[in-house]
């Protein structure tokens, strides 16, 4: 049963009603570790399902375009302030669809077409907008990137520093989408600050971290912060820029008019109200919990044998490499998914083989961590694993069903907000 319920749909349109049915019982059962996903509160899922979906607002508040703003000006600004008070920022805007749209608004403020830019190689650790050569940001503009260390899997700073100076870029990321270690920010600032460049930390995995107290901040060091707010931060598929006050305005312009029509505002509802939950005793509790079992599940892969990138993780984030497994990414993800564990494969440091077909998988603990799992059941994940790799190995696909069985006899005994098996 859905909470909110959707009767009407189920009603009006049983087809589509199934399949999402479907898929929230899918999400009930099995253990989700992609590190980019969580489960979102039932007050969020609410905001996101109202009225406000109905509505133009394009603009800011107290500048809009549109008429009949008199509600979705306070919940804009609402939304605002909550993200200034819960990251310390001078300036938020909420208003980005997600994470990519959020960053090309930085690349339209403060960047000119050949312009250069430095940031973590995406086989590294990066992001596709962070200069890949398939992305916009690779195309119109010039990235140069730093890497990890071969010897430790962890961001070289030396590196940073190395090519910095030899490229004089105009603007420096830090952050990516598989960075399983602490991103050093004050050593970023230093090396921008020497260079001229601007620093933007695009925080979109651990900004729910940044805000539970279990990341140090970029808050003081980089001018201007990315992040989506679905992943730790555990809100509404959706994106935020901070920054600094002096960079508000460019900012704003970038993500409209520049880049987006009307904001979503179902959507800022629903930020909103994730970031109010972010600002509580129980989400900081949350996110040193999440941090805990990342921790746990990776020394119990380690004990089983598996190859963890940079040994470990200091966040939410474990990165594998298969090679030493005798498996690919994608057919150990492939094989998981159907043994109940969901994550994805994944490029890893230095990978020989290609993104479609990578080395690697990278696993999260944020969305497990919100079904109220702890360190003591990460072992027994990292055993399911060894145990689907292997079955996957053979061919054995009884032996996969096997652990999906055990996976959901686990994973009922954890309610799901937004939906539950009817009794
Ligand atoms: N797709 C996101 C992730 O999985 O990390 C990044 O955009």
């Amino acid at each position: 049963m859905h909470s909110p319920a959707i009767p009407q749909l189920t009603e009006s349109d049983p087809q589509l009603a199934e399949l999402i049915e479907a898929e929230a019982r899918r999400q009930f059962e099995k253990v989700r570790l992609i590190a980019s996903e969580n489960y979102v509160s039932t007050a969020v899922l609410e905001a996101a399902g109202t009225v406000l979906t109905n509505k133009y607002a394009e603009g800011y508040a107290g500048k809009r375009y549109y008429e009949g703003q008199q509600f979705i000006d306070p919940i804009e600004r609402m939304a605002i302030e909550r993200a200034k008070a819960l990251f310390g920022v001078e300036h938020a805007n909420v208003q980005p669809y997600s994470g990519s749209p959020a960053n090309l608004a930085i690349y339209l403020a403060f960047m000119q077409p050949g312009d250069t830019f430095l940031s973590l190689e995406l086989a590294h650790g990066g992001h596709l907008t962070h200069g890949s050569p398939v992305s916009a940001t690779g195309k119109w503009f010039r990235p140069v990137h730093y890497g990890v260390s071969k010897e430790t899997g962890r961001i070289d700073m030396d590196s940073v520093r190395d090519v910095a100076r030899a490229e004089r870029p105009k603007m420096i990321f830090c952050g990516g989408t598989a960075i399983p270690r602490t991103i050093d920010f004050p050593a970023f600032a230093e090396i921008a600050r020497e260079v001229g460049a601007l620093l933007v930390a695009d925080v979109a995995h651990i900004a729910g971290l940044i805000a539970g107290g279990a990341h140090p901040s970029p808050v003081g060091y980089a001018e201007v912060i990315s992040t989506t707010t679905h992943k730790t931060l555990r809100g509404p598929r959706g994106a935020m820029l901070m920054s600094t006050a002096e960079h508000a305005v460019a900012l704003d312009k970038a993500v409209f008019p520049g880049l987006q029509g009307g904001p979503h505002n179902h959507t800022t509802a629903a930020i909103a109200v994730a970031l109010k939950e972010a600002a509580t005793p129980e989400f900081a509790a949350y996110a040193h919990a999440v941090v805990r079992n990342a921790d746990a599940l990776a020394r119990a892969l380690v004990e089983l044998g598996f190859d963890v990138v940079s040994g470990g993780t200091d966040n939410h984030l474990v990165l594998l490499d298969l090679t030493g497994q005798g498996i690919g990414g994608k057919p150990a993800a492939k094989a998981l998914d159907r043994a109940g564990i969901e994550l994805n494969f994944n490029t890893v440091p230095f990978d020989p083989r290609k993104p479609w077909d990578p080395s690697g998988v990278r696993l999260g603990t944020a969305a497990v961590t919100t079904r109220g799992l702890g360190v003591a059941e990460m072992p027994r994940i990292a055993g399911w694993m060894e145990r689907a790799i292997r079955a996957a190995q053979r061919e054995d696909e009884a032996a996969l069903e096997r652990v999906a069985a055990e996976v959901r006899e686990l994973m009922v005994g954890y309610p799901m907000p937004g939906w539950a098996p009817t009794p």
